[in-house]
């Protein structure tokens, strides 16, 4: 959680100084969900993320340095500077990829647990999307083509509350989504997606019953997001108080993942204060090497364009 909030947070002063020119959607103040389901996953296991998908990249273990690299769209970057921060993937550790067409990756994270489930191999996909997509139509044909085949995924709705600047409440009658599985028969739940302890009893439970083939489990993990929507142009900051009121975002402020993981270590004697200081200092030196990795490359040769697009 700590790696990705410090990497994440980084960006921001390259960002207002248009160092960094693609947009970049930081995942602040969501971290104890990438990280708790994550933690639940082995490597082989496969996931999906979205627009806002950093944290879902260095939980499953991707490198930091290309992560880095690919946001500030170099050669050196896990997308070979092709993508952006929208882009983001490592395969060979089951990230398997993340776009920014609100709902597009649900269905291919379907196809990945339906080759899995052919290829009888036990891998379990996560689909990590947000609460604006569960208003798109393929998550319903998704969820139920999943529960006719009983297909190990998982559906891990990030609900923070807003679709860029739309408050959930003025696009859904009821903020009820882990109620969406239910008309297909599958099995759901509501889960505190600040609570890393939490969130990573549910992802296991939800794994367990995914890997024993007894079909797909859909889950709603409450959070908020403490930055803007979107940088570098759209209020990186946070301070849209019009549409997000300062009392709304310091009342989240006081949830925050990592605080209250710290004080239940603190308090609990698993760590002492000087050691999560020391963990700090450690990311804090990683992710400053990880832009020093980023800034050494190349910018893609614009003669290699289409090097990686597919071709027939
Ligand atoms: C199909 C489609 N419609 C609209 C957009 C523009 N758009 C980009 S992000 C976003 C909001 C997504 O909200 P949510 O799914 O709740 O994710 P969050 O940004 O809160 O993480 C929208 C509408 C898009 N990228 N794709
Ligand atoms: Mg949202």
């Amino acid at each position: 959680m700590v790696r990705i909030r410090i990497c994440e947070e980084s960006f921001v002063g390259p960002i207002l100084k248009d160092e960094i020119r693609c947009p970049v959607h930081l995942y602040t103040g969501q971290e104890a969900i990438a990280t708790g389901v994550c933690f639940a996953l082995t490597e082989k296991d496969y996931i999906f993320g979205s627009h806002r998908s950093h944290g879902h990249y260095l939980a499953k273990g991707g490198d930091i340095g290309e992560l880095v690299g690919e946001i500030y769209c170099k050669e050196n970057g896990c997308s070979r500077g092709r993508g952006g921060s929208m882009h983001i993937i490592a395969p060979q550790i089951g990230m398997v990829g993340s776009a920014p067409i609100v709902a597009g990756t649900i269905p291919l994270a379907l196809g990945a647990a339906l080759a899995s489930r052919i290829r009888k191999d036990k891998r379990v996909t996560v689909s990590f999307f947000g609460d604006g997509a569960a208003g798109e139509g393929v998550l319903y044909e998704s969820l139920n083509f999943a529960a006719l085949k009983r297909l190990p995924i998982i559906f891990a709705c990030e609900n923070n509350f807003y679709s860029t600047h739309m408050p959930i409440r003025e696009c859904r009658p009821e903020n009820n989504i882990f109620e969406i599985g239910k008309p297909f028969c599958i099995e759901s739940y509501r889960a505190d997606g600040n609570n890393v302890l939490k969130v990573y009893e549910v992802s296991k439970q939800a794994v367990g019953r995914c890997r024993k083939g007894q079909g797909p489990v859909l889950i709603e993990f409450v959070t908020y997001r403490m930055r803007g929507h979107v940088g570098p142009d759209d209020n990186i900051q946070g301070t849209h108080t019009d549409i997000r009121s300062k009392e709304e975002v310091e009342a989240w402020r006081k949830k925050d993942p990592i605080r209250r993981f710290e004080a239940f270590l603190i308090k609990n004697k698993i760590f002492r204060k000087e050691i999560l200081d020391r963990i700090d200092r450690e990311v804090e030196k990683e992710v400053e090497e990880a832009h020093q990795f980023a800034k050494m490359s190349a910018y893609p040769n614009p003669n290699e364009l289409t090097k990686y697009v597919f071709k027939e």
